[in-house]
């Protein structure tokens, strides 16, 4: 008799622009990848980017209907080119954070019983109340996020209670606001789901709860206790406890895939559905992210994930549960002023070649002789602050810094911030600490070098590319055994791991230290001088 064949997995990445899926075997190789993107594969949404940006520039929508037909399209084109549906043991994926989909009233029937026989957006057409789902680059909402964080007491203490102060795009406010615009909108919606769980729902054929980990970028959970915060639900919305539905753990097995993919694909009745969860939490598992580690994006912002222990939720930046370990958190934050002005520096000093602004940077002694400096050629978002702020040895002032000194005072300014903001949301460096690099400027050795110098520990780089999916598919598998407590960092560890390329120089933590409170101190000058 022939031997079973290998179980599949599956990872799905609902994101802004695209939905994609890549399948893994039990051996962590890709056997499958596929996308649809919105723009071009389902043109008649008439989408920029995957969103409408409305006229006051600030409402930012996707159709809801556009999600789910990429989902029967990307699964017909999966059909079409013979892929084995009845191999997949379970399925996982992600979604973008703070968006949020409205389920009209009746609609948990017709996701009980879909027909086979028609594609689901034919069946789900009339299933929502909002059409035009939010999503996370909207920035509408500033009224609900100050009455929000009125009804609880301050901004930092909705930190402390949901790991972040009010964002307009978390999904509590958006919440408020359709409420408050809408009342019999809001009352004829039977559940909101985040992206993710609406997709979670599209596979189990049933509503399917919120996970802890993108539950925590809704300004409602709380994040230590894993429950609703009862102020903020009353703050944003009456009746908003039933209409969510209970949290559970990122890894929880939601149950088996409806009936409706046995039928039309040939999926196996027994393919299990994992909870989904947030693109940068399902990223921070594609990573493998460990204990102590630190993922680094240098693209055109920065960003950063951190893998944290104690929290400390701070008016910057985001504390979420951890989407691997239920002990554990994890941090993120946004540097605005990423690449773009490194590339700025570059073309200005360098004649906008890398070669010798690495040359210039590898030139300088480490710590730059006392000199600092700040370079925000747009608002940052931490610190809260705009212009160019060059400091000597002394704390002077100064207009001007030589070339050389300008570029290592930009990126060791760049990364002593990372380090500073990190520390303050409870982060701690530890003897395994890695740091994984992506993006733009990962592939330039000298900048790393200083990354690697100003933490006091390794860096390497990884491949990204797509870590939300991959992260969901490696996240299945975790799912499956996670009664064992066994780690996700264990599961994986046959995938390919990342390359190091740097580590620090021997004494630079004596240089750093005093510099990095400097930095600090300079930092508040600079603020309450802008104030
Ligand atoms: C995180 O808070 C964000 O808003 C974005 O990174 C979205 O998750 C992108 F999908």
């Amino acid at each position: 008799m022939a031997a079973p064949a290998e179980p599949y997995y599956l990872g799905w990445d609902f994101s802004t622009q695209q939905l994609k899926v890549v399948v893994i075997d039990e051996q962590l190789r890709v056997i499958h990848e596929d996308n649809v993107n919105f723009d071009k594969d389902l043109p008649e949404f008439g989408t920029h980017g995957g969103v409408y940006v409305h006229k006051d520039r600030l409402a930012v929508t996707s159709p809801v209907l556009m999600w789910v037909k990429a989902l029967d399209l990307i699964l017909e084109k999966m059909k079409s080119s013979g892929f084995n549906f009845s191999r997949v043991k379970a399925l996982s994926g992600a979604g973008q954070q703070h968006g949020s989909v409205y389920w009209k009233e009746g609609a948990r029937s017709v996701l009980q019983n879909l027909s086979p026989d028609l594609p689901l957006h034919q069946s789900l057409k009339s299933c929502f109340s909002v059409s035009n789902s939010p999503v996370w680059m909207d920035s509408s909402t500033t009224v609900q996020c100050c009455s929000l964080e009125k009804a609880v007491g301050g901004a930092q203490k909705l930190a402390e209670v949901t790991g972040s102060r009010a964002y307009e795009r978390f999904t509590g406010n958006q919440i408020a606001k359709i409420y408050s615009q809408h009342p019999e909108v809001y009352a004829q919606t039977e559940r909101i789901s985040l992206v993710s769980s609406f997709a979670a729902s599209l596979f189990l054929g049933a509503y399917a709860p919120i996970d802890y980990s993108d539950g925590s970028g809704m300004n409602l959970l709380q994040i230590r206790e894993k429950a609703w915060s009862s102020v903020c639900l009353d703050a944003c919305a009456p009746g908003l406890e039933k209409k969510l539905g209970h949290p559970v753990p990122s890894s929880k097995i939601l149950g088996s895939i409806s009936p409706y993919y046995v039928q039309r694909f040939g999926f196996n009745p027994g393919c299990n559905v994992l909870a989904f969860t947030g693109d940068n939490p399902a990223s921070l598992a594609g990573m493998r992210l460990e204990e102590g580690d630190i993922a680094i994006s240098l693209g055109t912002s920065d960003t950063l994930f951190l893998w944290i222990k104690e929290p400390k939720p701070a008016l910057e930046g985001h504390i979420l549960c951890s989407p691997v370990d239920s002990q554990a958190y994890m941090a993120l934050l946004c540097y605005k002023n990423g690449s773009l002005m490194r590339e700025r520096i570059r073309d200005e000093l360098s004649s906008g070649s890398w070669e010798e602004f690495s040359k210039a940077l590898a030139s300088t002694a480490v710590g730059n002789d006392g000199n600092v400096g700040f370079y925000f050629d747009v608002m940052e978002i931490i610190p809260e602050a705009v212009g160019i702020h060059r400091f000597s040895t002394h704390n002077d002032r100064s207009p001007t810094f030589p070339k050389e000194v300008e570029i290592r005072a930009l990126i060791e300014g760049q990364f002593m911030a990372k380090r500073i903001h990190a520390e303050k949301l409870g982060y701690q460096i530890l003897p395994t600490t890695r740091i994984l690099a992506t993006g733009g400027a990962s592939y330039n050795k000298a900048i790393l070098q200083v990354l690697s110098d100003v933490f006091s520990a390794p860096v390497y780089t990884i491949d990204t590319a797509n870590s939300a999916c991959l992260g969901s598919a490696y996240r299945a598998i975790h799912g499956l055994r996670a009664e064992t407590s066994v780690s996700l960092a264990d599961v994986v560890k046959l995938a390919p791991g990342p390359r190091l390329v740097a580590t620090p120089t021997v004494g630079v933590a004596q240089v750093y230290q005093p510099l990095l409170k400097r930095y600090m101190e300079l930092e508040q000058q600079i603020l309450s001088r802008l104030k």
